[in-house]
């Protein structure tokens, strides 16, 4: 079986957009792949967070990870900081970066926004640690949204920069995997940015584990327009979001949304998409409660999975030093 290798960052509350965009489609083809599932932490600290933070942080991301449908009997799950050889790649890969190379990623642009001469420079390496997570283990496929789109092209980059550079068969060179639903989920009050779990406004995102009263009040107070029709349309961004997250929990074609909704009102979508939304993340949150409160069985497991994992990381390390000449 091909592998498919991704993760997130346990920085705040997931948001649906880290379901619809990632989650949701690794649940959906898990049977098809050898799957890897990491809680990047390392990827955490690129930002000021506190520590007891990230540490409830880790144990609510892989309690949510399982609580949407991952199997262990097809997916391995654990902690990035408990396998080192993601930290001792990327030192390496860091010294085969062009400065260039990082200086066009777009997303250090916009998280340093003003900072630039601030921020720690692991901000700035993100996207390198991220080409060794997904390199560390051979991946095939990594399924994510569309904002990572530039690094997993620039981890195939790198990879075939180092191939070059040494032998061909160091690094498998990994392709992303991204759905044309939901790849892009924005923000339900400036619909022109993504959904993000640093969004100041809590207001912007509806979170996994948000209950049915707060959901209905973040739909009913999310941005739309002045018109009236419920239809897709580009050039009503608010809307158009809405709709394509109904879009997807529902499964119907836009032809069949608009139909239904003919001569109804914002209101009555609004009232709709709440439902799918509460009766999607109902079970979750069910699950969710069950395995949080097993503290020492979700422990036992993430230990479980970075045992399981390291082994392939290091054949892929020890592979590494060689050609380079270390050790
Ligand atoms: N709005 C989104 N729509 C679709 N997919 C999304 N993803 C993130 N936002 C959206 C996908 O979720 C996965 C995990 O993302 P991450 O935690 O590694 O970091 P991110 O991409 O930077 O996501 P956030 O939520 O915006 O986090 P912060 O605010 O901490 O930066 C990825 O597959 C991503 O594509």
């Amino acid at each position: 079986k091909k592998r498919v290798f991704s993760g997130i960052q346990p920085t705040g509350n997931i948001h649906l957009g880290n379901y619809l965009g990632a989650i949701r489609n690794w649940v959906e083809t898990q049977d098809q792949y050898d799957n890897i599932f990491c809680i990047v932490d390392l990827h955490a600290i690129t930002l000021p967070i506190d520590p007891k933070e990230l540490h409830a942080n880790v144990r609510k991301l892989a309690a949510l990870y399982l609580a949407c449908g991952l199997d262990l009997k097809s997916c391995k799950l654990f902690v990035q900081s408990q396998v080192h050889q993601h930290a001792e790649l990327d030192w390496i890969l860091n010294c085969f970066t062009p400065m260039g190379w990082l200086n066009r990623m777009t997303q250090f642009k916009t998280k340093a926004g003003s900072e630039m001469d601030t921020v720690g420079a692991g901000l700035y390496c993100y996207p390198v640690l991220m080409a060794c997570d997904i390199l560390l283990y051979q991946t095939h496929y990594v399924p994510v949204g569309d904002d990572q789109r530039q690094h997993v092209e620039l981890t195939r980059d790198l990879a075939q920069r180092f191939n070059n550079i040494y032998n061909k068969s160091i690094f498998t060179l990994p392709e992303a995997q991204i759905r044309d639903a939901g790849a892009r989920i924005m923000s339900l009050e400036d619909p022109t940015k993504k959904m993000s779990k640093s969004d100041p406004n809590p207001s912007a995102y509806i979170t996994l584990l948000d209950d049915p009263k707060m959901i209905k009040k973040k739909i009913a107070r999310a941005t739309t327009d002045s018109e009236r029709v419920v239809a897709f349309d580009p050039a009503r961004p608010g809307i158009t979001n809405l709709l394509s997250i109904y879009q997807i929990l529902t499964g119907q074609s836009q032809q069949e949304i608009e139909a239904d909704f003919e001569g109804k009102g914002y209101g009555d979508f609004k009232a709709a998409l709440t439902d799918r939304l509460v009766e999607t993340l109902s079970p979750i949150q069910q699950r969710y409660n069950e395995i949080i409160n097993d503290m020492a069985a979700l422990e036992n497991l993430l230990k479980q999975g970075a045992d399981d994992v390291r082994p392939i990381a290091e054949r892929t390390v020890q592979k590494v030093k060689k050609a380079v000449g270390l050790g």
